[in-house]
């Protein structure tokens, strides 16, 4: 990489004029099919090392530009590291931009030993640093070297306008760390299918169609175009609004200590800010999910003063709790988000076995596991009728009330389900049915589970019911590894259920599928979704819309974000340094070439005129390029060219 050209061209041409980040960072011209734009790419042979940092005033690193031991001449020492987590640290948002992902690739050199994670540290909506890794066991063992040199391969990462001081950094050991040729590249940009309707537009009349979706998502514009086109009937949080993420221990403890009440617990919404912002801005009906389950949902919270080791706390105490709870919950989100319409709410998840009886009083454990900590304080399962009380109570209006379940058409889950929803029914407390819906496609139709037939008993047995139902995650796997084959079994079994969802649509109000790509499923390694990786509509989509009226899409088709174009003074359009109508990075990138090798490239008059954004008049500068990244970046507008008449 040390050795390409656009390195030297833009290292030389940049050297006086990146005044956005505060180094001689690499604004490169190259364009790689595979990785994608470069945005960034550091050799440190000009010795500037002032891009990179230290992380905070307790971090001893210190950084230079050296050259003993280096691949091809100098590279960045980070030397003095005194803890693991001690950096170089790299900042990103005040250089890139919200919702696009890049790629991080660069060359890693530590002890023989060292083994280097790459991690990524933001402040989150609520002003809390977070930390989480992209790339671990980075280490001589286990990816490619050359003398010692790690190849860190392309790690993809993102972030959201809502999240500040975004830094990846590299930590690990205590020894020396050399890196070099840190490049950061823009992940290419990927056109969704326009030419298929929006699932959400077919069945318009029939149900809301809408998916899951975790913050990570919000940063990648295809997936985030497919949830538009096909799933903005209906959001639910993938983990964010569970009892795990919304509970603060150490706000609940704080609370008890000040007070000595033990029975408020406190609570904050800042893991799923990003993703209420989005469904706030766009209008979008959110489904809460969940309140009371016995899953990701701390221990402590059923511990005397909120602590790890403590007692079980008594019914009575949990019953305040669960109260506090619920009222704190709806109370934050209708202040944080009044206009949201939360329409629906997983008031109690999961409390049914398969065979219908409560799960086992204890502690969480494991994924999976079938303790309950409810049904260690209230002895088994009486919790779920002051649940959805309280719910009622505190929920705000429009929002009706769920029991939400898996293999929920499993004879002794049913009926147990059905005895206890019809029982709350008459109590006025409970509105619908969640059906979430894991199903598994296998090798034939026949053998695929639940089969359709048994599936289809199951939405008759709720519908009789008299609450409405919903869909509320649904999937349905593949075999590992399958075939087009399976694939097409895949798309008669989601035909089937669809179908068998579409005859009962008049007690149905929402569909949701468990999240939008493959890749991004919790059951990843069984493809259970409409979309592939490659955000594709699987033969699976198109099977279950076979047969309906397929309207034109409400949503125009969406393009790539439209290039800035300036106003014009005659024949000059400011900013377009190559002359096509517009003002992008591209015009950046080709007055740099220009000022560094005028031999290979070329501005035409026109162009040198466009070119001129900033001291006008004073011919073409890197200083020009710099304005139109800053435009790029919009810090100016292109209306506002060129500046400094
Ligand atoms: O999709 C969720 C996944 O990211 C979590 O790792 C998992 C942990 O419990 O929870 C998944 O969502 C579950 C949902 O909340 C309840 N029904 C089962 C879902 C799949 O496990």
């Amino acid at each position: 990489m040390k050795k390409k050209h656009f390195n030297r061209i833009a290292a030389a041409a940049l050297a006086s004029a990146m005044l956005m980040s505060s180094a001689n960072a690499v604004f490169a011209a190259d364009d790689s099919a595979a990785t994608g734009k470069v945005i960034f790419s550091f050799d440190f042979e000009d010795g500037d090392v002032s891009a990179f940092c230290n992380r905070g005033e307790n971090d001893t690193t210190e950084l230079s530009a050296a050259d003993e031991g280096g691949i091809d001449g100098k590279y960045l020492l980070a030397s003095g590291r005194s803890k693991e987590w001690n950096g170089p640290a790299f900042r990103l948002d005040d250089k890139l931009e919200p919702y696009t992902e890049y790629y991080i690739s660069a060359k890693v050199k530590g002890k023989y030993y060292t083994n280097v994670t790459l991690s990524n540290q933001f402040d989150n909506a609520d002003g809390v640093t977070k930390y989480n890794n992209l790339l671990q066991n980075i280490s001589q063992q286990n990816y490619p070297t050359e003398d010692g040199w790690v190849t860190i391969p392309p790690t993809k990462i993102s972030f959201t306008d809502e999240m500040k001081n975004v830094y990846v950094y590299f930590e690990g050991g205590t020894d020396d760390l050399f890196i070099d040729d840190f490049t950061i590249t823009e992940v290419p940009s990927v056109e969704i299918e326009q030419d298929i309707p929006g699932l959400k537009d077919v069945f318009v009349n029939d149900f809301k169609v809408g998916t899951a979706l975790t913050p990570a998502a919000l940063s990648s514009k295809p997936t985030m175009d497919i949830v538009e086109k096909h799933f903005s009937g209906s959001i639910t949080a993938g983990n964010e609004m569970k009892p795990d993420a919304v509970l603060d221990k150490a706000a609940c403890q704080a609370y008890f200590e000040e007070t000595g009440d033990d029975t408020v617990p406190q609570i904050t919404f800042g893991a799923a800010k990003p993703l209420l912002n989005y469904c706030q801005k766009n209008n979008i009906p959110v489904r809460i999910h969940t309140l009371v389950w016995h899953s990701q949902t701390p221990d402590w919270f059923f511990k005397v003063g909120y602590a790890d080791d403590g007692e079980w706390v008594d019914k009575e105490t949990m019953l305040a709790r669960m109260e506090n709870y619920i009222k704190a919950y709806f109370e934050e989100l209708i202040k944080l988000y009044p206009d949201i319409d939360f329409y629906a709410c997983d008031v109690v998840n999961e409390a049914w076995n398969d065979q219908g009886a409560p799960r086992n009083p204890g502690e969480q454990g494991d994924h999976g596991s079938n303790n309950s900590a409810w049904v260690q304080v209230f002895g088994d399962n009486s919790f779920i009728e002051p649940a959805f009380t309280f719910a009622r109570k505190y929920a705000p209006e429009g929002c009706k009330l769920y029991y939400n379940d898996f293999n929920e058409y499993m004879d002794g889950k049913l009926n147990a389900i059905v005895e206890m929803a019809t029982d709350l029914k008459a109590k006025g407390v409970i509105d619908g049915i969640g059906m979430q819906s894991h199903l598994d496609a296998r090798q034939s139709l026949d053998s695929s589970f639940p089969s359709v037939n048994m599936y289809n008993k199951a939405l008759d047995k709720y519908a009789e019911l008299g609450l409405d139902i919903q869909i509320t995650e649904l999937d349905a796997t593949t075999p590992e590894n399958p075939t087009d084959a399976d694939f097409k079994v895949q798309a008669d079994y989601y035909k089937g259920i669809w179908d068998s969802i579409y005859a009962h649509k008049d007690s149905i109000s929402a569909v949701i599928v468990w999240g939008v790509t493959d890749d991004g499923s919790w059951r990843a390694k069984k493809y259970p979704l409409l979309f592939d990786a490659d955000y594709k509509a699987k033969p699976a989509f198109h099977s279950i819309i076979e047969g309906h009226d397929v309207p034109i899409s409400t949503n125009p088709p969406k393009t790539t974000e439209s290039p800035v174009t300036t106003t014009t003074t005659g024949d000059t359009l400011y900013g377009d340094a190559n002359c096509d109508g517009k003002v992008e990075i591209a015009d950046a990138t080709l007055i740099l070439q220009f000022l560094t090798n005028k031999d290979e490239y070329s501005l035409t008059t026109q162009g040198m005129k466009n070119a001129d954004v900033s001291g006008n008049g004073d011919g073409v500068t890197a200083q020009d390029a710099l304005t139109i990244q800053q435009v790029d970046a919009g810090i100016y507008k292109a209306s506002d060219l060129p500046i400094n008449k």
